[in-house]
């Protein structure tokens, strides 16, 4: 594989777009506009039913032939090529990065160790879509006879934010006839408002995790057993009731799982890139094998688009170098993502993750240190919400806040002017951060002088905004994939692997060294910094005499 890796900061580009940075921070979007009239209509790129408006944002023609200029540089093209043809683009965990495999159409070919991996996939989709089908239909029963009415995902990070997104965003679609729920949180109030209204005669669980080991689902699904059992009280209900999702056939049979209710993915998918593997066993009985294929079909165009079209008209590639431009050459600290459509409000919390845990990295490929910030912090709440709330800090406050705002032009629910007023609001709200209001403007109105500076709004707040016709499985598909790779392009320009996630995985051993010292009857030998050692005495203390 060639992968190009100059340290970031020497390349050419990374020093025209250093000094240029200089330039452009002094100007503001209102002079960007009055000098270029027309870069509203043409800094904007479409493809695969979006349209992505990037003229609100504060670069120049320049800006972006330099953005390009480094994309060249850092070999993204490379990078990309690489991904799709299955290279171990992860080298941390030597392993390649393969969902665009997952919604490769029948009859591709993508091949990792001499295997077309493609085939693999599809049987799972097959074995998949014949599982939904039984349970929609019906016909496969719980243990005494009934029905399933109920869904429960087991299972957290990748393995469940995915899943609940999509369930959030595709209930226009889905089958109103079953009830949907997921437990993530080792919190034991998860797992009892999840189920506390639910006949366990009629519930079926999806295990849902990669390695079948992971803290929170393990513990979640022994409960689960547990109050299945309490209710049917006969070990061959779990059949009936539990299915798995994994890539460790091992671990899901000592559960007590049979491997024939098992789907399986593969290591080259990474957990944050998983909603379309296998781990959507509970969005495709929800919305049925065929729309199932239809979301499939939505991330597959966008895969194509960003794998073949040039970089100045590819969506992926433009919010990525936007994204680099900010963190790297601005300061930005985050990048706030606001749907206007309350069908995604769990968007920007799938895409935290997919962000966060992708390029949340402080070394190179090569182990070095990254020079300056990497990922900024990805946060948001649906529109109009929260204009109510933290819009404030952007419109008024002292930090550079990039938006993407997600927009669409029909709405799955239209009543009276709702849309209308909706879109007027996303509108209304890129124009105002970008444009501010002016002490001038105030005066003009009437304000009286020692208010005008209370009321001025800066502006030159830079947005994106993607405006779509309506959402359905496809287009959620599409907007899935087109963050994705946008991802991949900012990980590729720091040169850092956005597929591994050690700190995660530290994350998951620490907690196991504390638990006995929590749970042991005798007072344990304490070890831990003061701090720690004093909390968990307390902490005993105080349950003791609850007891
Ligand atoms: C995703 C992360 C992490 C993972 C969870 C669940 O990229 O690795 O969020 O998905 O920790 O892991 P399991 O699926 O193995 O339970």
């Amino acid at each position: 594989m060639t992968v190009k890796t100059a340290p970031g900061t020497k390349r050419q580009a990374w020093q025209a777009l250093q000094d240029h940075a200089g330039r452009i921070r002094a100007t503001h979007l209102r002079t960007l506009f009055e000098d270029d009239p027309e870069r509203g209509g043409r800094l904007a790129a479409e493809a695969v039913g979006l349209y992505l408006d990037y003229s609100k944002h504060r670069v120049t023609d320049e800006t972006i032939g330099l953005l390009l200029a480094l994309a060249e540089e850092a070999g993204l093209r490379e990078r990309i090529d690489a991904m799709f043809a299955g290279k171990r683009i992860n080298v941390t965990e030597d392993r390649p990065v393969l969902h665009v495999a997952l919604r490769a159409p029948r009859g591709q070919s993508i091949v990792v160790d001499g295997e077309n991996v493609v085939p693999k996939v599809h049987e799972v989709l097959d074995r998949m879509a014949a599982f939904a089908r039984a349970l929609r239909t019906g016909a496969w029963k719980g243990h005494t006879g009934r029905p399933i009415k109920n869904v429960v995902n087991i299972g957290i990070g990748g393995s469940d934010l995915g899943p609940v997104m999509a369930h959030e965003a595709l209930r226009h679609f889905s089958d109103p006839r079953l009830v949907l729920r997921f437990v993530s949180n080792v919190d034991g109030s998860d797992f009892a408002l999840a189920v506390h209204d639910l006949d366990p005669a009629e519930t079926l669980f999806i295990v849902s995790s990669k390695t079948f080991t992971t803290l929170e689902t393990m513990t979640n699904a022994q409960t689960a057993r547990r109050w299945l059992m309490d209710a049917l009280g006969d070990e061959r209900a779990v059949a009936r009731h539990f299915v798995a999702v994994s890539t460790n056939a091992d671990a899901v049979r000592k559960f007590g799982i049979d491997t024939a209710n098992m789907f399986g993915f593969w290591d080259w998918v990474g957990g944050r890139y998983s909603m379309d593997s296998a781990i959507g066993l509970s969005t495709m009985i929800a919305i049925g094998p065929e729309r199932f294929g239809e979301m499939l079909a939505g991330f597959h165009a966008m895969d194509e688009h960003f794998r073949t079209a040039p970089f100045d008209r590819n969506l992926p590639v433009l919010m990525g170098l936007l994204a680099v431009w900010y963190s790297s050459f601005l300061g930005a600290e985050t990048i706030g993502v606001f749907p206007y459509s309350h069908a995604l409000r769990r968007f920007p919390a799938y895409l935290q993750q997919l962000a966060m845990e992708s390029n949340g990295k402080r070394v190179t490929l090569e182990g070095a240190a990254v020079a300056g910030d990497t990922s900024a912090i990805y946060w948001g709440e649906p529109g109009t919400n929260g204009q109510h709330s933290f819009y404030q800090l952007i419109h008024q406050g002292t930090r550079l806040v990039p938006c993407d705002f997600i927009a669409f032009c029909r709405s799955l629910d239209p009543i009276g002017r709702h849309q209308d007023l909706l879109t007027a609001n996303v509108f209304a709200q890129a124009e105002a951060m970008a444009f501010g209001k002016t002490a001038e403007q105030l005066r003009e109105e009437g304000v009286p002088d020692w208010l005008v500076p209370h009321r001025v709004c800066e502006g030159n707040q830079p947005s994106s905004t993607i405006l779509v016709d309506a959402l359905s499985p496809s287009v959620l598909g599409t907007l899935v994939a087109l963050y994705e790779h946008s991802v991949f392009t900012q990980g590729a320009i720091w040169n850092i692997d956005s597929f591994d996630q050690w700190g995660v995985e530290l994350g998951k051993k620490l907690a196991v060294r504390i638990i006995p010292e929590l749970e042991d009857e005798a007072e344990p030998k304490l070890a831990h910094d003061s701090s720690t050692n004093t909390l968990i005495r307390r902490y005993r203390r105080q349950r003791a005499a609850k007891r």
